[in-house]
């Protein structure tokens, strides 16, 4: 049988644990792998100082399973604060509120959990990790209401919620308007791929209170139209389909307000792109941009 060994090495690459004659772990599931990878480097690209910053996955059918064997359902449910129906039963992979994304990888089990929610999308249980006690991070609400609706915007292929302190984006919400048209013209105009990677632009909401069901809804409005909310004064949430997409996505989104930042630092453009520019961009990858964005 399968056994949780809480291990702190990984084996050699392309030598698995089962070909070295040990014991599996969870953690080598290839969506815990991406789960502790993306933490890592968002930790590294300097956007989760201290306890900042919260990432989400709902598992696969088949991923749940997987990590079935590791699982206890010994744990008590706890409200949600929100209902999310369409999620009832999911499994989460999640952070552990007041963790530190950088220590995820010297110790997920103690860093993260695994909850899964009730039938009503009401309640979630911990069934795996927090091995030192805790709950799921403070964004647990929001990241779960989200989930819902690009669940059902996708069609189910979102599956990564990912919040981060960039500091350009949080710099940028001091100076821009908080608007979406404002912020989506100036970070698609920061850098011809930004119009491609989000096209469907970006929505701002004004500082709220965090961690609570109120920001939950207002940024769970927003996810209904874009995958990138920005948080006045706070941070960016982005949702996508993999690891790799939704890290690539916050990624751009940073690092186009930091070159926005530096226009600005720089006297303003003398020259920037144009509706033009954005048209043909969307032609030749055979994007729609929404008609809103491309008004002089
Ligand atoms: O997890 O980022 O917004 C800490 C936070 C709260
Ligand atoms: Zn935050």
């Amino acid at each position: 049988m399968m056994k949780w060994v809480v291990g702190r090495f990984r084996p050699p690459p392309g030598i698995t644990w089962e070909k070295r004659g040990m014991d599996m772990r969870i953690t080598d599931l290839s969506f815990m792998q991406g789960y502790i990878r993306m933490a890592t480097d968002g930790a590294n690209m300097g956007w989760h100082e201290r306890n900042g910053g919260n990432l989400t996955y709902r598992l696969t059918a088949e991923e749940a399973e997987a990590a079935a064997p590791y699982m206890t359902f010994d744990k008590p449910w706890e409200d949600i604060g929100v209902a999310v129906p369409n999620l009832g039963g999911a499994f989460f992979l999640a952070t552990g509120s007041g963790k530190f994304l950088r220590n995820v990888c010297l110790a997920p089990q103690d860093n993260l959990c695994i909850a899964q929610l009730n039938e009503a999308g009401t309640q979630y249980r911990v069934v795996w990790g927090l091995e030192q006690g805790g709950r799921p991070t403070s964004e647990f609400p929001s990241h779960l209401m989200n989930h819902s609706v690009k669940f059902d915007v996708t069609g189910g292929k979102h599956r990564v919620i990912y919040h981060a302190h960039t500091p350009a984006v949080i710099a940028l919400t001091n100076v821009l308007e908080l608007d979406d048209i404002v912020w989506t013209r100036a970070l698609w105009s920061a850098m011809t791929e930004c119009a491609v990677v989000f096209p469907g632009g970006v929505g701002v909401l004004p500082w709220m209170v965090c961690g609570g069901a109120e920001i939950a809804k207002a940024t769970s409005e927003l996810m209904k139209q874009y995958d990138v909310a920005i948080w006045a004064f706070h941070g960016t949430f982005a949702s996508g389909e993999s690891f790799d997409t939704t890290f690539g996505l916050m990624h751009c989104v940073e690092k186009a307000a930091d070159i926005y930042l530096r226009i600005l630092s720089a006297g303003g453009a003398k020259q920037t792109m144009t509706t033009e520019n954005f048209v043909a961009i969307a032609a030749l990858f055979g994007l729609t941009l929404p008609e809103k964005f491309l008004q002089d």
